[in-house]
């Protein structure tokens, strides 16, 4: 038995029997379910993936050659293997070892990501950079079945293919799913891909039976047979030498094909089959993607640890509850979602309203264009993307949608600080990514009504591009009560509670936080709900102005080009007289991991510093 802990680089790999190896691959599964169990993370990517990995570091030699992990994501095998098992009870923690890839964690991560599809292009100017810097490592991308629904990936394919003096080894990691079920036509080639290995299997058993001559013979009749069932796939077509699909589970065939790869003159794709979840059969037996990224859970009944009290919701469940009461009200409207129908909570809408979700896969720019073409058919559309990917489709949100001003309402999931994902993950950027996009409105909703109400202000009354933010974490709201279809919120903002001494203007689910301390400390302060980030509220700017008194902007959000800027920008414009504004919100830097607690905390923009600021300047 290897102690796990013990491990400080892949170089051990190479004195390892296949025996070995496969008892290896069983202690890493053992304590990936243990560890992941207690720190909560992406559990069934990972034990999918504990072979493929083994065998990439024992027949390749990081760093030097380049193993590229696409999203990441599925990278814990490889941490192990480099000398981090020690650390594993703190992954996705405060400080602790991150969920992804990171430089700073290992010499062996020498590409970081999180967001999908990247691994490829990467690896291209990785590969190219050998013209100038003389190396002659290889560079080797593994990108899942789901990450290669990403346009990027198909473009890096279009440019790599055929290339004589590149010769990348691209690893599909192929396990039939993307968080959950995997979509589109290129799903399907792959199914048929898969459907032509049974004559492997047939192979398999044929050498078992046959004598030596007759298996020389069969050999040369299975290149035939090969080259008529699994050439001239889409990947030979478009100029890779393509190998598989193999079984990912097997080292000889995983040894022996990333073998032939290292000594390929051609750009190469291998097609690996992996089973996502392996080893632990509530993890196998997932459908919906639950298990691919899990909170911490009892390994013995796969129960989750976490309680959630009655009535309580995620913010993405409140949203998806007006979705389908809205499809129920209104037959032309859909759902456009890229590749996030768990995490946006959109299953129970898919179950209602099958014909009325499209999701598109891990393509946002693809979903925003197509929901604007929908908009134009006078269809409409609700697309939820979490905010740290609508970075991914800024031109589409722009050009496609506000410009021809069309009626899409975008559902900005997970807006503010997300935690645990850490860096890559945070929505603190879609603000000042949208709020310059003329004829956008912007809304972030403090409670479920005001979001019932924005949402149908944005349907019933608005005729053009909408935003709604949402959090991430869960809210109160008692749907027995029904969801309210007919009262709007116009784009105004609230006093919610008047004050002499100085000015809070916020919005999202802080502002009942703040209210409710502020009035227990007594304090004379004027609370305003700035649910319109766009456009603000010029009145109640304008009778706040002549308050002057000091005057607080909070946003969990960058503070550059953010909601605070856009109150700045106003203020100065319209020569407004002003005192004293603070700022708070996230200064020019991202954001680690940890619980949002501790997050807001560091920052600053926790409710005591808010608390702390405000008594300071009355
Ligand atoms: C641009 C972007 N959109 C969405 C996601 C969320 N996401 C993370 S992993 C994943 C599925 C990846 O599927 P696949 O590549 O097949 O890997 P697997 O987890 O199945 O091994 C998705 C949609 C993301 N990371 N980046």
């Amino acid at each position: 038995m290897i102690n796990l802990k013990e491990i400080k680089d892949p170089s051990f790999l190479s004195d390892l029997s296949i025996k070995e190896l496969n008892e290896l691959s069983k202690e890493i599964r053992t304590f990936l379910i243990e560890s992941v169990s207690k720190t909560g993370g992406h559990l069934s990517s990972n034990l999918g993936v504990v072979e493929l990995t083994i065998a990439l570091h024992k027949v390749f030699e990081s760093p030097k050659d380049k193993i590229i992990f696409d999203v990441g994501h599925q990278g814990y095998t490889h941490k192990i293997l480099t000398g981090r098992a020690k650390d594993f009870d703190t992954l996705r923690q405060y400080k602790g070892l991150s969920g992804f890839l990171k430089k700073t964690e290992s010499v062996h991560d020498i590409y970081e990501a999180g967001h999908s599809s990247t691994s490829i292009a990467a690896a291209a100017g990785i590969e190219f950079s050998k013209k100038y810097n003389g190396n002659s490592h290889k560079v080797i991308p593994i990108i899942g079945d789901g990450a290669l629904t990403g346009g990027m990936a198909f473009e890096a394919l279009n440019f790599l293919g055929g290339n004589k003096d590149h010769q990348p080894i691209i690893i599909l990691n192929d396990n039939e799913m993307s968080i959950g079920e995997n979509i589109g036509y290129l799903s399907r080639i792959l199914n048929n891909i898969r459907s032509k290995t049974t004559y492997r299997k047939i192979k398999a058993k044929t050498y078992k039976i046959l004598p030596r001559f007759l298996t020389k013979l069969t050999s040369k009749v299975e290149r035939g047979v090969k080259g008529f069932f699994i050439n001239n796939t889409l990947f030979d077509e478009l100029g890779f030498s393509y190998y598989g699909p193999i079984n990912g589970h097997d080292f000889k065939e995983l040894i022996k094909y990333l073998e032939s790869a290292k000594k390929s003159s051609k750009p190469c794709v291998i097609h690996v089959l992996t089973e996502k979840g392996k080893g632990y059969k509530f993890s196998e037996a997932d459908q919906s993607g639950y298990w691919h990224g899990v909170s911490p859970f009892s390994v013995k009944t796969g129960e989750s640890l976490s309680t959630v009290k009655d009535n309580v919701h995620s913010w993405s469940k409140i949203i998806s509850e007006y979705m389908i009461n809205y499809a129920k009200e209104k037959e032309e409207f859909v759902v456009v979602i890229p590749a996030m129908i768990g995490g946006s909570s959109f299953l129970k809408y898919k179950e209602l309203y099958p014909d009325r979700i499209i999701d598109v896969g891990i393509a946002e720019q693809m979903a925003v264009t197509m929901s604007s073409g929908f908009a134009t058919s006078n269809v409409d559309v609700f697309t939820p993307i979490y905010s740290t990917f609508i970075q991914r489709a800024y031109d589409q949100v722009n050009h496609d949608v506000a410009r021809q001003n069309l009626k899409v309402v975008f559902g900005i999931d997970r807006a503010g600080i997300v935690g645990a994902d850490g860096e890559t993950h945070q929505g603190i950027y879609d603000i000042p990514l949208l709020r310059h996009i003329p004829n956008i409105k912007i809304a972030h909703p403090r409670n479920p009504i005001e979001a019932f109400k924005i949402l149908n202000y944005a349907f019933k009354v608005n005729t053009g591009p909408f935003a709604i933010r949402y959090e991430k974490g869960n809210i109160f709201y008692d749907f027995s009560k029904g969801i309210p279809s007919s009262i709007y919120q116009l784009p105004k903002w609230e006093i919610m509670k008047d004050g002499e001494k100085a000015v809070f203007i916020a919005f999202g689910s802080i502002l009942e936080q703040v209210k409710e301390e502020v009035t227990k400390l007594n304090l004379d302060v004027c609370i305003v709900d700035g649910k319109f980030i766009k456009p603000l509220d010029e009145e109640v700017l304008k009778y706040v102005s002549e308050k002057n008194v000091p005057i607080i902007i909070y946003e969990e959000s960058t503070k550059q080009g953010g909601f605070g800027s856009a109150i700045l920008e106003y203020f100065v414009n319209n020569k407004l007289n002003i005192t004293n504004i603070t700022l708070m919100g996230i200064e020019d830097q991202f954001v680690n991991q940890g619980t949002k607690e501790e997050i807001l905390k560091e920052l600053n923009l926790d409710l005591a510093s808010i608390i702390k600021t405000i008594e300071k300047l009355i």
